[in-house]
């Protein structure tokens, strides 16, 4: 094949006249609609300047053009790289220098502020709003509904998604084709989709769940979406009815818990409901069955890796696990110190390999290299236990991470401009438990002898270096932070003490 990944995903669905995107309010998409678009999307990028292998940094908010900008970049062999609609423009300045991106493609509204920085990367600046609109698209508008695909091999870079590290410097994961069309192949079989499939998609589509779980096994399969631009109740319960599937991550379905409207009747025709990117309490399973009579499928995966492990579609799905290992991924328990494996039972780090670990970070080899094997096995950082009968349980995390309701913060990011603050001598940032994102971060801070904290100008210079959802909740004064003998601080204590401070109630 010229290009796996697009032919497979995409160029398949030429001419079968099949609905791809269900928008409310608006006509549905048929593929052959969409693939129409994203040719004339290949196209715009190409008289952009941008060729194979060349990076375009795309910040746009959720929309069927959006998705098909996705595409035309597969089919032109750009390397898309999506970034979160949250991050300010001082952390986008470091995704577009970083990635050497040729193209940023932001929102309208935020032309103003982004195009003089992306001109000095130079990177072109073009925009593509929520509704559709913008100067890629006025582009894309003229050219014609049909472009030649260009060829790539399965091993060739089809995206970057931009992950933060524990040393607080964001990395960008690259991802080959091979990678997302193995992985997509592999969910497909496993989970029983086909192209009478609706799935309900209220997800971002920045991450790796909203695109390369959720968008690209519909596309494998050959079925459609209804294309929700967020998680928004009313929304979701009122498209429930035409949906046959719906993934999300927990904070999703403890909403829909929460909600009265959410009965036996809305869901009896569901197929599948799949939970994923944080963890699922076993208690939401079990609350879960006891009101739809559906158990939620949880599966295990990451930026860097897509997805590891699944808890079946037919046999047991057993709460508070995340299931067995994929077909064709490996996966062991190791110890953190040696990295020898461990016997199955003993809780360690988790390890994997297959087709859906990455190449590498960009550019960044000694951080590859610190958590991608010379054996191909990649150290997730999560610490858990594998049972005799193969099942994987996630009991911690070795790395210093925190996910609110599926976005991963890493705390030493906020702590690295907590600790530039006047009159802040040092920072700990924890996630503490929460009824809503399941983590909430909290900034502990302590003050340098006999100064006054102003909270408003240090709540202010957060805002202006980093995106929203990574913004403390709450924020805690103390005269020294606990520390181990060796001098590291003891978080373990800190969310132990501060741990209730959402408590329900
Ligand atoms: C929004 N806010 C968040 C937040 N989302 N804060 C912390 N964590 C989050 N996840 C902020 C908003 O900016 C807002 O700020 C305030 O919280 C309230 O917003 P909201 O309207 O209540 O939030 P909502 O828009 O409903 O978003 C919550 C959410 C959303 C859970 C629906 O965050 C979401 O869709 N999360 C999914 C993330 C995801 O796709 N993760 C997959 C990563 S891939 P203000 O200004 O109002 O105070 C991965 C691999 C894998 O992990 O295995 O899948
Ligand atoms: P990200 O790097 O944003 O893709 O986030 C990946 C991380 O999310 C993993 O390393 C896990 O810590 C976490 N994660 C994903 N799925 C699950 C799950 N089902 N249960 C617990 N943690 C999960």
């Amino acid at each position: 094949m010229a290009n796996p990944l697009y032919d497979t995903l995409f160029g398949a669905h030429r001419g079968s006249g099949r609905p791809f995107l269900y928008l409310p309010g608006e006509d549905t998409l048929s593929y052959d609609g969409f693939l129409d678009i994203a040719a004339r999307f290949a196209h715009a990028l190409t008289t952009c300047g941008l060729g194979p292998g060349d990076r375009v940094a795309i910040q746009v908010e959720k929309s069927a053009k959006a998705l098909a900008l996705y595409a035309g970049a597969i089919q032109a062999g750009v390397i898309a790289l999506p970034l979160n609609t949250a991050y300010t423009p001082a952390e986008l300045a470091y995704f577009v220098e970083n990635s050497g991106a040729r193209l940023l493609v932001c929102d309208p509204a935020r032309e103003v502020e982004l195009a003089a920085m992306a001109a000095g990367f130079g990177a072109r600046c073009e925009t593509l709003g929520g509704d559709g609109l913008g100067s890629l698209n006025e582009i894309a508008g003229t050219m014609p509904a049909t472009f030649a695909t260009v060829d790539r091999e399965a091993d060739d870079l089809a995206a970057f998604l931009y992950t933060s590290g524990t040393t607080g410097r964001s990395k960008g994961a690259m991802l080959t084709q091979a990678n997302l069309l193995s992985n997509a192949q592999t969910l497909v079989e496993l989970w029983r989709f086909t192209d009478q499939d609706v799935l309900l998609h209220a997800l971002p589509i920045f991450h790796t769940h909203g695109l390369f779980v959720a968008t690209n096994v519909i596309l494998a399969a050959g079925g459609a979406m209804i294309l929700l631009p967020k998680f928004d109740l009313d929304q979701v319960i009122a498209a429930l009815p035409q949906a046959t599937s719906m993934m999300g991550v927990p904070t999703f379905y403890t909403r829909l818990l929460d909600d009265a409207r959410f009965t036996p009747e809305l869901t009896g025709h569901m197929r599948l409901f799949i939970s994923g990117s944080a963890p699922l309490l076993a208690d939401t399973h079990v609350q879960f069955e006891g009101r739809t009579g559906h158990r939620i499928l949880e599966r295990y995966g990451m930026t860097e890796t897509n997805m590891n492990t699944s808890n079946p579609y037919e046999g047991e799905r057993r709460a508070g696990t995340v299931g067995l290992p994929l077909p064709g991924v490996e996966l062991k328990v190791t110890d953190p110190e040696t990295g020898a494996e461990l016997p199955r039972g003993e809780v360690g780090v988790i390890e994997v390999r297959g087709p859906n670990v990455f190449k590498g970070y960009w550019q960044m080899p000694e951080k590859t290299a610190a958590e991608l094997r010379a054996d191909g096995f990649f150290i997730t950082g999560d610490l858990g236990q594998q049972a005799a009968d193969g099942y994987v349980t996630i009991v911690g995390r070795a790395k210093d991470l925190i996910i609110a309701g599926g976005y991963n913060i890493y705390p030493k990011e906020i702590e690295l401009v907590l600790d530039d603050q006047p009159g802040v001598l040092e920072s700990a940032v924890i996630g503490v438990p929460h009824p809503d994102l399941g983590e909430a971060v909290v900034a502990v801070l302590v003050p340098e002898k006999g100064a006054t904290l102003d909270l408003a100008q240090i709540e202010a210079a957060v805002g202006d270096a980093l995106a929203r959802f990574k913004h403390p909740r709450h924020y805690v004064l103390v005269p020294e932070l606990p520390r181990n003998t060796m001098g590291k601080v003891q978080k373990n204590l800190l969310r132990e003490t501060h741990g209730g401070l959402f408590a329900k109630g």
